[in-house]
């Protein structure tokens, strides 16, 4: 079944230049940017340029170039906030993804977490 992408979700908004947004890094494929409501002193939105609504869409269907485009842009945002672990403390990296992961904005996104302890995962 086809992954139906919603063009009027807040992130496509952001893409197009609609509404405004703290945008941190960006190449390509990619845009990263604060998040409106940080849970941590680093908490970072990474999206894809593209139409997905997921990870597991992008995942699928993403071409090459847009993953490493994606992810290098994840690494290059954990490395500028001084949290990757070349230097830094480390972070979390987590999606959410339709009903049960509790995703509110369909369009694919990482959140990168970081610059205290996360404390444990919630089951
Ligand atoms: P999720 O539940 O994974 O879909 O998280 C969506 C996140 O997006 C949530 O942490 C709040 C953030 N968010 C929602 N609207 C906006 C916005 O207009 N601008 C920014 N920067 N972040 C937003």
């Amino acid at each position: 079944m086809a992954y139906h992408y919603d063009d009027s979700n807040i992130f496509a908004k952001i893409l197009r230049g609609e509404i405004p947004n703290d945008t941190v890094a960006e190449n390509d494929h990619a845009l990263a940017f604060r998040d409106i409501s940080p849970k941590a002193p680093t908490h970072v939105l990474v999206i894809p340029k593209g139409k997905y609504v997921s990870f597991d869409d992008f995942s699928a269907n993403a071409s090459d170039a847009e993953i490493a485009g994606f992810m290098r842009l994840c690494a290059q945002v954990a490395a500028s906030e001084g949290v990757s672990l070349d230097g830094g403390n480390g972070f979390r990296a987590i999606t959410n993804a339709g009903s049960d992961g509790v995703q509110e904005v369909p369009h694919f996104h990482l959140h990168i977490l970081g610059g205290r302890n996360m404390g444990p995962m919630l089951l």
